[in-house]
């Protein structure tokens, strides 16, 4: 159901889509022809017939032929698909110049001037499927004309339809997915029901439902993905060894087939834990053995292993400090074990003390990941690469950009997002995060000169790094629509094409998304995508303000707690008293975090007079009385604010009730049980944090509304 095709359903499922839209079938979906055989190609093959399927209601015949060299005047109407080395199909309509255009994963879609024929070429298999998914997404937003009964595709310009002419290029080159799931079948962070990879203990056997994830992170641009938790335990180890190796094979396969390669989570301490040494010293020739060999077995299982992520020394997992070695002793010595297989270490920047003192402020919990790893630029193997939080802290709704992100020009960086909506609502509130990603990866640096945007880091071409990319946390599970809120969908969607194309736009990629899952009806469609656009900034108005962030219930996270972790460990204080509230962070008088950017940045985040408003409190302690440059003081930017708020999530909830039989009954209802929710919690937020500082301040509201 519509639920679970999620943006792939192609508009079947929809009511009288089949009937109208089969006028519209263009003359070369009938027919489609291959003169190669590739396991990615197959699956391309197959998802274009069912596509087609779905759209024009006509499976296309499909003809597979192994002899190349057919004439221009024997060919009738037909999608003709194949890699530039194993078919003549590109060379016949392509010139040389256009096709050296795109490389690797890239492709080329061309449809002629008569509109009988369409080429699809690649240099690879796995550039064939992206452009099959590209084909039939664009298909699909394109018949719109077609459901409203028009009788040609909405393409058409004037009386003439325009021909298709596509060429892509993944700005990104690992576009990876990190599941935090657990062999007991949990997930941490995971909102969406157990884990669909394992349970009690065991892999699953319903490899069919890893196949669909497969689908659907392939057809938004994925081609990497860590399946098990970055917090690795002592089962997870084994994943490694016989005991749990054929299972990890199985889900390789289901994941090559959609050209995605798989990487496992490993523990630092593994030659302790499986291999029973004394050691995991990064030093020690018997550990550095113990990786090669195990390594060498992964390899034999599964051939095209990506490689091993990361987390070591963090947040009480083993690393390599234990030994007095440091991270790039670390990450090298797995990355011997994994470069005769063309494996890549994949280490995580997420390294701070998590059992500071709160006395003592020149621990910054902000600074850790900058002081760790900025010391060791250029010291990492060719085949590390560094994964890095989009913040400095951990994925609040508002924090700074990563000092990190043009720090080390001589090592591979990615970055790191959260798909999953830890500190967001938990898919139980709607926040539609791709505003927050474009900000942070249109961020100036500066660091080579204006114009260093985070994108360009990530992306490697600023610096010109051999690996680069992307990675997030997964938001999905087993539930039926796979992400608890029917609409959170729009972020694992959204990040797919973030990582293709960072230029995108969150308006698009909202309206893309809205309109493959929804339709075409255009109120439906300006509902969404407003519901959609907004809500990371509702949000962001009944939480933690100004960008102090945390403020949540400890541990799990969901709702308010204003000092939940004030007087703890964990670093991640407000400061809050009378007088005022805010981290200073300054050179002048704070922790100096300020001086981890660079200069441009620094001075800007330095001064009160050019720190933005929304991270004020990030950056700088103030009392409630400072004026921001909205003109308001802090304490009446949070009243208001959380007013309105709450204003904003009940018309969310409002809005969604209007689509009331204009969607699926299932997701509708689904839906309208969570905006009502997220409307009642919202107010809890506001209560809470309102008068925690009305308290605390002693200063009224300015408009006397009522507060505890
Ligand atoms: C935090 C989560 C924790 C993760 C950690 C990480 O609360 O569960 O293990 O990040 O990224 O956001 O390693």
């Amino acid at each position: 159901g519509p639920q679970y095709d999620a943006w792939l359903g192609y508009h079947a499922a929809l009511p009288g889509a089949n009937d109208t839209a089969r006028k519209a079938a263009p003359l070369w979906s009938k027919r489609v022809e291959v003169q190669e055989q590739h396991e990615v190609m197959d699956t391309a093959l197959t998802e274009l017939s069912q596509g087609l399927g779905k759209l024009y209601g006509v499976q296309p015949e499909m003809i597979k032929s192994q002899t190349q060299g057919s004439q221009q005047n024997e060919r009738g109407p037909a999608i003709r698909l194949g890699t530039w080395a194993g078919s003549d199909f590109a060379a016949n309509v392509l010139t040389d110049a256009e096709r050296a255009a795109v490389h690797g994963e890239g492709f080329i879609i061309r449809e002629d001037e008569s509109q009988r024929e369409l080429v699809i070429g690649s240099e690879t298999p796995q550039g064939i499927l992206y452009a099959v998914f590209h084909l039939l997404r664009e298909l699909t937003l394109k018949q719109e004309g077609a459901e409203a009964g028009a009788a040609a595709v909405a393409v058409a310009t004037e009386s003439q339809p325009e021909r298709i002419v596509i060429n892509e290029q993944p700005v990104n080159s690992l576009r990876m997915i990190n599941q935090w799931d657990n062999v007991d079948g949990s997930i941490e962070r995971g909102y969406a029901g157990r884990s669909i990879f394992y349970e009690n203990g065991e892999f699953t056997q319903d490899i069919g439902r890893i196949r669909d994830y497969a689908r659907l992170l392939a057809s938004t641009g994925i081609n990497a993905v860590a399946i098990n938790n970055v917090n690795v335990h002592r089962k997870e180890s084994l994943f490694l060894t016989e005991r749990y190796l054929g299972d990890v094979a199985k889900v390789a396969a289901a994941f090559r087939a959609y050209g995605i390669r798989l990487f496992l989570s490993a523990n630092y301490a593994s030659p302790i834990e499986v291999g029973g040494l004394q050691t995991a010293d990064p030093l020690d020739e018997q550990v550095r053995e113990w990786w090669s060999i195990q390594t060498a077995k992964v390899y034999a299982a599964i051939p095209d292993f990506g490689g091993y992520l990361i987390k070591a020394d963090s947040e009480n997992r083993p690393g390599p400090f234990t030994y007095n070695r440091d991270h790039a002793d670390g990450a090298n010595m797995l990355a011997e074990a994994l470069r005769p297989f063309g494996g890549l270490v994949i280490w995580r920047c997420f390294v701070y003390n998590c059992k500071q003192d709160w006395r003592d402020r020149s621990t910054d919990r902000a600074r850790a990941a900058y002081d760790h790893f900025k010391p060791l630029d250029g010291r990492f193997a060719d085949n590390v690469i560094l994964q890095i939080k989009n913040g400095p802290m951990d994925f609040q709704v508002r924090e700074a950009v990563s000092p990190l992100f043009g720090a080390m020009e001589d090592t591979n960086q990615i970055i790191e997002f959260q798909i999953t909506q830890e500190y967001t609502g938990q898919q139980r509130h709607l926040a539609f995060l791709v505003p927050q990603w474009k900000e942070v990866l249109d961020f100036d640096t500066y660091a080579k000169g204006k114009g260093s945007e985070i994108k360009r880091i990530a992306d490697g071409s600023l610096y010109q790094r051999p690996y680069s990319g992307f990675a997030a946390v997964s938001n999905i599970g087993a539930d039926a629509c796979w992400t608890g809120h029917p609409l959170a969908q729009a972020n694992l969607y959204g990040y797919g094409r973030l990582g293709w194309n960072p230029d995108l736009s969150a308006e698009q990629i909202a309206d893309e998304w809205v309109r493959l899952t929804f339709g075409h009806d255009e109120q439906v469609v300006e509902r969404i995508t407003g519901m959609l656009l907004s809500s990371l900034d509702i949000y962001e108005n009944y939480t933690a303000p100004l960008g102090v962030g945390w403020m949540v219930n400890p541990d799990h996270h969901y709702g308010p707690n204003v000092d939940g972790y004030e007087y703890s460990k964990w670093g991640t204080y407000h400061f809050a008293d009378r007088y005022g509230i805010g981290v200073d962070r300054t050179v002048k008088s704070g922790t100096g975090y300020t001086s981890q950017y660079h200069p441009e940045n620094a001075a800007r985040y330095e001064s009160l007079e050019t720190c933005p408003d929304e991270l004020i409190l990030f950056f700088h302690h103030v009392p409630y009385t400072h004026v921001l440059h909205s003109g308001k003081t802090v304490i009446q930017h949070i009243y208001d604010t959380h007013f309105e708020g709450v204003e904003q999530a009940e018309a969310l909830a409002e809005t969604w009730r209007e689509l009331e039989g204009k969607v699926d009954p299932v997701i509708y209802s689904k839906v309208a049980e969570l905006q009502a929710e997220q409307a009642e919690h919202a107010k809890e937020w506001r209560d809470m944090i309102n008068t925690y500082f009305y308290r605390k301040s002693g200063i009224q509201d300015e408009h006397a509304r009522k507060i505890y």
